[in-house]
């Protein structure tokens, strides 16, 4: 199974869009493996975003994500990664399309709701910034042998 590395930034929680946001990578059928409500560390914030660190909106990219408290979550699946992605929705919300995060509740890119990791090698990465080993939960969810052929 992958995991993948899902945030809902300071807008999404203040706008209370955490609900509504689990709900949807539940009912796709991921499985939740850690969550954790909180105020990034700065250091944790330049580690997530390391390959943006010398793009102009760094700065406010970085003010942005320590403005409140985030929701971080892993979540589980076979191909997690790329369906997050698409749960999620293009980076700009103004060219997400309707029923994903994004194309639902963002109208601008400095105020876009939600990270979700870029590929396998990212989501490994940012899962171990943000939780240790041991905050990630394995079980069954007892609707598994329904979700997958095999
Ligand atoms: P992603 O979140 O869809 O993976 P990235 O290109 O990795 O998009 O950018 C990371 C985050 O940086 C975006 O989600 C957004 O919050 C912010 N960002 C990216 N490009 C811009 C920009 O041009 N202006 C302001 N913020 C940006
Ligand atoms: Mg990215």
């Amino acid at each position: 199974m992958d995991r993948t590395f899902i945030m809902v930034k300071p807008d999404g929680v203040q706008r209370s869009l955490v609900g509504e946001i689990v709900t949807r990578f539940e009912a796709k059928g991921l499985k939740l493996a850690a969550a954790r409500f909180e105020k990034l560390p700065e250091v944790r914030v330049t580690e997530q975003y390391q390959e943006h660190l010398t793009k102009p909106f760094f700065p406010s990219l970085k003010q942005y994500i320590m403005g409140g408290p985030c929701f971080l979550m892993v979540w589980e699946g076979r191909n997690a990664v790329a369906i997050a992605r698409k749960l999620i929705g293009a980076t700009n919300p103004s060219d997400a399309l309707p029923g994903t995060i994004r194309g639902d509740f963002g109208i601008d890119i400095g105020r876009n709701v939600i990270h979700g990791s870029d590929s396998p090698e990212s989501a490994a990465r940012e899962i171990a910034i943000h939780f240790r080993q041991n905050e990630l939960v394995t079980y069954t969810r007892i609707d598994e042998s329904v979700l997958y052929e095999y």
